[in-house]
């Protein structure tokens, strides 16, 4: 699960783990004094003791038997170029086909880090994979993204041509929001839809989100479970519905394909933010006066 966007305090020295303030109140993980300027860092291979590899690989084989039926056949033909189910990858071995499909290449950060240089990251088409792993004891549940999050639930995805350009496309606007004051609206929006994303799927709904897909509960949960509401995605709506970080979704929004979602980043926000700077956010559980949903 990942914490909400950080806000970090201009003093934070880099170098220092950034003072990450969001909605999750606990100390960032992660060693933030290996970090660059960029906020990257090395993956530091000879680190990872055979239990995060026994980790990592039961949490591989777990999550795949899960996908059938749940997960947009978009990731799950994509799965089997990550190469890597039984031991951690080294990222460069990931990077040397991930660069061939798509141009993107994956980077080493400590974790969650701060929205410009996220931005930055992805309008390179470099993604930031936390380089630790949870705890065997953390093995049903962590808040933070770790690596398998990020290497399971984000980087099959971004072999997907579509999925490649709509992210990069995210990270370019991402820059140009900040300068406007508006992340916290743009960040909903990679909420909704990189992180909690469903999509329209041979008669059904499938999950697309990293979130989902790397989580063992909230897969069935999210495409399954009558409890949730799942709404059409709408620029408007879902850059205005606040969202949970330590509980499963209590709303979904639904794309018809991935071409309508990078279509959506077509258009500039500029007026959008204007737009939506003055209306009142609406709760991550609540429905709107004549809405319906799916
Ligand atoms: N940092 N490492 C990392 N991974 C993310 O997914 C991430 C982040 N920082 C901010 C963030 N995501 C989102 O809040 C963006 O929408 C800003
Ligand atoms: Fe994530």
């Amino acid at each position: 699960m990942m914490t909400t966007a950080p806000t970090v305090q201009p003093s934070a020295a880099i170098g220092m783990a950034p003072v990450v303030y969001g909605q999750s109140d606990r100390p960032p993980r992660g060693d933030y004094s290996r970090a660059n300027g960029d906020y990257t860092c090395a993956q530091d291979y000879a680190a990872y003791t055979e239990a995060d590899h026994d980790t990592y690989r039961r949490l591989y084989e777990r999550q795949s038997a899960l996908l059938p039926g749940l997960a947009s056949q978009h990731f799950i033909d994509a799965l089997p170029m990550l190469g890597a189910k039984d031991r951690i990858p080294r990222f460069e071995e990931v990077n040397e086909r991930l660069r061939r499909a798509t141009g993107w290449e994956i980077v080493g950060v400590p974790g969650l880090i701060p929205e410009v240089p996220f931005f930055s990251l992805l309008a390179q088409r470099r993604f930031p994979v936390t380089d630790w792993i949870r705890k065997p004891e953390e093995f049903e549940y962590i808040v933070e993204p770790d690596i398998f999050h990020d290497l399971f639930g984000h980087v099959p995805l971004l072999f997907n041509p579509v999925i490649a350009d709509y992210i990069q496309a995210y990270g370019q606007g991402g820059l140009k929001a900040a300068e406007l004051g508006s992340c916290e609206m743009l960040s909903r929006l990679y909420w909704y839809t990189i992180e909690f994303g469903l999509i329209r799927e041979s008669g059904g709904l499938r999950a697309y989100g990293a979130g989902i897909l790397s989580s063992s509960g909230e897969l069935a949960h999210s495409v399954r479970s009558t409890e949730p509401q799942r709404l059409p995605l709408r620029l408007e709506r879902t850059m205005r519905t606040l969202y949970k970080i330590d509980s499963y979704q209590p709303t979904y929004f639904v794309i018809d394909s991935l071409q309508q979602l990078f279509d959506l980043t077509a258009a500039d926000f500029t007026p959008l933010y204007q737009q939506l700077r003055d209306q009142p956010t609406i709760a991550a559980d609540a429905l709107e006066p004549g809405e319906v949903a799916l």
